[in-house]
């Protein structure tokens, strides 16, 4: 198949706000500093919710979305020497070049070398790899997973450990890193007291990693009764639900109460301005640090007091948590099969490609935390 055209079958999004579509679509071969990768299985993330609903200001149509996902390497274009054909591979919608500006600064993440044609749901070279019904479909965060092949930058894969199974380190391509990396980068944490708001697959990631560092507290927060039982498996000490609060009484003044001044680390997983908000003013005073994960909506905006900032909390965010997907995923990996970082224990739901619309669905039931689909 080097070399050629492969035809399969992938889940479209013809435009913003429409169930995706099963097609058949071709799938041009990788070329220069590209990689084709069959895809065995992928997560479904709120953000491929957020950019099919349209709220994503990024978002082009038509689109393959997708960007939690593992395979195997089906060919490769001129040059490419970080992957070969047959690994087992996990697409990073961080790429990482390790030549930029950004990625040789040593404060980072964000790679830059292929993010502005990557926001554009295009290759590096501003063209497409899908073709479906005669038309160019977009690829999505360098991605597009939610196909049974896909080709991605070169600097936007990871070879893993084939002693890994990919129905389960697919999730290391957003979630999971995203949240491990968001608590272990943030020094401080060993020894303090942590907040997490919102238990879903992201939060749950943020309570596992501060007991795995040792935080002193644990605070898990979520409007769900059902995620208690959730919260306190992955390591919570406490759950609080801010429904059930007595009448008047803000949930930022409860923590602050709760824990005699504030906390010292929160973590907002929800996405939802507002509880960032209450985040960052459920920290210490002097010192306490928030950080935004969650992806708000397009034309949300963050405001407090600027006096919580004048006396000493920071409000700060992370992207994939920081993580150098390419540098930093085989370690995560081999945490994993160690028994050291969980993985099994979030995918309650498998769906096949077919039914990828149930996923969708899944997600926004109370009781899931991640829906794997079987391409
Ligand atoms: N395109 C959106 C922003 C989306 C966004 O913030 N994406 C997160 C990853 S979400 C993973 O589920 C991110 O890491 N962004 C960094 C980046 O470079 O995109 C918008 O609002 O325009
Ligand atoms: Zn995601």
């Amino acid at each position: 198949t080097a070399g050629k055209t492969i035809t399969c079958k992938a889940a479209v999004c013809w435009a913003a706000g429409e169930p995706l579509k099963i097609e058949e679509v071709e799938v041009a071969p990788p070329q220069a500093h590209e990689v084709r990768i069959r895809i065995l299985h992928t997560g479904i993330c709120h953000t491929d919710e957020y950019t099919r609903s349209g709220k994503d200001s990024e978002g082009v149509f038509p689109v393959i979305l997708g960007h939690e996902g593992g395979g195997v390497v089906e060919s490769i274009g001129e040059g490419v020497t970080s992957v070969a054909v047959g690994d087992h591979v996990i697409p990073l919608y961080t790429a990482e070049c390790k030549e930029c500006k950004f990625c040789k600064s040593g404060k980072t993440n964000l790679c830059s070398s292929v993010r502005v044609t990557q926001g554009k749901g295009l290759m590096p070279d501003s063209s497409t790899r899908f073709r479906c019904k005669g038309q160019d479909v977009h690829h999505f965060m360098g991605t597009s997973t939610f196909s049974q092949y896909t080709v991605v930058a070169d600097v936007s894969v990871v070879a893993v450990d084939k002693a890994a199974p990919l129905e389960k380190v697919c999730l290391l391509g957003c979630g999971i890193t995203t949240a491990w990396g968001a608590v272990v980068k943030q020094p401080g944490i060993t020894g303090s007291t942590v907040a997490v708001f919102g238990c879903g697959a992201i939060g749950l990631g943020c309570i596992a990693t501060a007991s795995l560092v040792k935080a002193s507290r644990v605070i898990a927060i979520d409007t769900n009764p059902g995620k208690e039982a959730w919260a306190k498996k992955f390591g919570a000490t406490d759950f609080v639900n801010p429904t059930k609060l007595p009448e008047g009484v803000r949930i930022q003044d409860y923590l602050v109460e709760l824990t005699d001044g504030g906390l010292d680390y929160t973590f907002d997983a929800t996405g939802n301005v507002h509880v960032m908000r209450q985040a960052l003013e459920a920290c210490h005073k002097g010192w306490g640090i928030s950080t935004v994960i969650g992806v708000a909506a397009a034309g949300q905006e963050i405001s407090t007091r600027p006096f919580q900032l004048v006396t000493g909390r920071v409000w700060r965010g992370t992207a994939f948590g920081g993580v150098k997907g390419r540098t930093e995923i085989p370690g995560l990996v081999k945490d994993y099969l160690e028994g050291k970082v969980k993985i099994d224990e979030y995918v309650t739901h498998h769906q096949k490609l077919a039914d990828i619309n149930n996923g969708f669905h899944d997600m926004h039931a109370g009781d899931c935390i991640r829906c794997v689909v079987d391409m």
